[in-house]
């Protein structure tokens, strides 16, 4: 194990921060407080390539939040860095169309032909905000069906139930959302078919959309069992109600067309983000034709934002998907995450967790839940030992690799990491399992 550098530095930070941000974060997730690490706080970030993060005390990390999912090719390529140079150059926002959007569209669309038409917006939460009232507008219906434990950004409409941070902090019914909204908001457990079904029929004539991460990452990993998501889309059509697919996670990581194309089902409208703009703020929603266009200044659903569509986010996302969307790129990605697997299988069981863990996994994204399997669902999640799971972060960061502080979100892998990136957390694993 690595001499325990100080980390004073990030100390210092983190107290400054405090003074400015609630928590010292600007995200909730951030701040480790899950993670038993609340009085020493987050590593603050003095820069990154490829698959290493560098903290301001100059700790070394292999990085498996990637900002949350964006990073998939790693940190900085060099790719995007010239291409937002080029950009920047000529100025990064015009609040006036530019080609860039039509060209970032074009790759969208060629990626996920459900796409017909979509709209950039800024963040995830946002995208996900305008595709359900484009639902609520194009069926006329006021309510929402969503699972327990996805998360589809902070705005009131979908903070029921929710994972990510909000089940982190034990939140996942957010104070200040309004029980007149709440209740629009129906819920039922993710991969219970029946459930939902029975919600639809209860609620007949009632629900615009059935929402869901088809891979949900915000409970931590969990996967469609077979039939779910067919299901899910033929008791859509026949309830009138719109399916929309949350793919800011999955789109373009679990394939080039992302959940939609690697389980073959064409959700009504999908959401897009974090891959989407390399790393700056874009994020997309789109679909069906019909329903787009029911979108302002063609319709009479309103939806704007400043900076959508701006281009120094589209030149960042097309640099991202020009080098991204390669089948050669998605074996890898396969053949990494697959790997980082089997690394943890291994290490834990000479650790003697074999049997305590189960680690849910597609393609390049995956969760080690400190409970025996299987985790199905936001309550078998529910029941990790999250003490046991702060232990592993704690000793995977200290050996120099950096896992999403939190039980309930997905770690990624990067196409930046190599043998020596693998090496490194072999041996941070083995380390880690056998002193918890
Ligand atoms: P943003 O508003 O954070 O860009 O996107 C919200 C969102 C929507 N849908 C899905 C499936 C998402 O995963 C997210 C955001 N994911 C979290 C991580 N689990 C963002 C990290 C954070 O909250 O800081």
């Amino acid at each position: 194990m690595r001499k325990n550098r100080s980390r004073t530095r990030s100390q210092k930070a983190y107290q400054t921060a405090r003074t400015h941000f609630p928590g010292g974060v600007n995200s909730p997730v951030r701040s480790w407080r899950s993670v038993g690490m609340i009085d020493e706080g987050p590593f603050f970030v003095a820069r990154a390539k490829g698959a290493e993060l560098v903290d301001l005390d100059g700790r070394r990390y292999v990085d498996f939040v990637g900002s949350w999912g964006p990073m998939i090719l790693g940190h900085a390529p060099s790719k995007v860095v010239a291409a937002i140079r080029k950009q920047a150059a000529h100025g990064a926002s015009y609040g006036a169309p530019t080609e860039l959007e039509s060209r970032l569209a074009a790759r969208v669309k060629k990626a996920m032909p459900s796409l017909q038409m979509l709209r950039f917006v800024s963040s995830g939460s946002e995208a996900v905000m305008h595709a359900l009232r484009v639902a609520r507008g194009f069926t006329g219906r006021d309510k929402i069906l969503k699972f327990e434990g996805c998360y589809h950004g902070a705005t009131d409409g979908v903070l029921v139930k929710a994972g990510s941070g909000a089940a982190t902090f034990g939140v996942p019914d957010s104070a200040g959302v309004p029980s007149a909204i709440a209740q629009l908001t129906l819920t039922v457990p993710f991969n219970d078919l029946a459930a939902a079904k029975a919600a639809l029929e209860a609620n007949a004539g009632q629900v615009a959309a059935v929402v869901l991460e088809p891979v949900v990452g915000n409970a931590g990993v969990l996967l469609p069992e077979p039939g779910f998501l067919e299901g899910l889309r033929e008791a859509c059509t026949a309830a009138g109600t719109l399916l929309i697919f949350d793919e800011v996670m999955t789109g373009f990581r679990l394939a080039p067309g992302g959940a939609q194309q690697r389980f073959g089902i064409a959700p009504d409208l999908t959401t897009l983000g974090k891959i989407l703009g390399g790393g700056l703020p874009c994020a997309a929603y789109g679909g069906r034709k019909e329903i787009m266009e029911k979108v302002a200044p063609l319709g009479p659903v309103y939806q704007a934002g400043t900076l959508s569509g701006n281009p120094l986010a589209m030149a960042a996302g097309l640099a991202t998907l020009d080098l991204l969307l390669k089948p050669e790129n998605y074996a890898r990605l396969e053949a990494i995450g697959a790997e980082v697997e089997r690394i943890l299988r291994e290490a834990a069981a000479a650790g003697g967790w074999g049997d305590k863990i189960c680690i849910n996994r597609a393609g390049s994204m995956l969760t080690v839940f400190f409970r025996p399997g299987p985790v199905r669902d936001f309550g078998d999640a529910g029941a990790s030992d999250t003490a046991a799971f702060g232990k592993f972060f704690r000793g995977m960061l200290e050996r120099g690799v950096y896992f999403p502080p939190s039980q309930f979100e997905a770690a990624f892998a990067s196409l930046a990491m190599g043998p020596k990136e693998l090496k490194k957390v072999a041996r941070a694993a083995r380390g880690t399992f056998a002193n918890m």
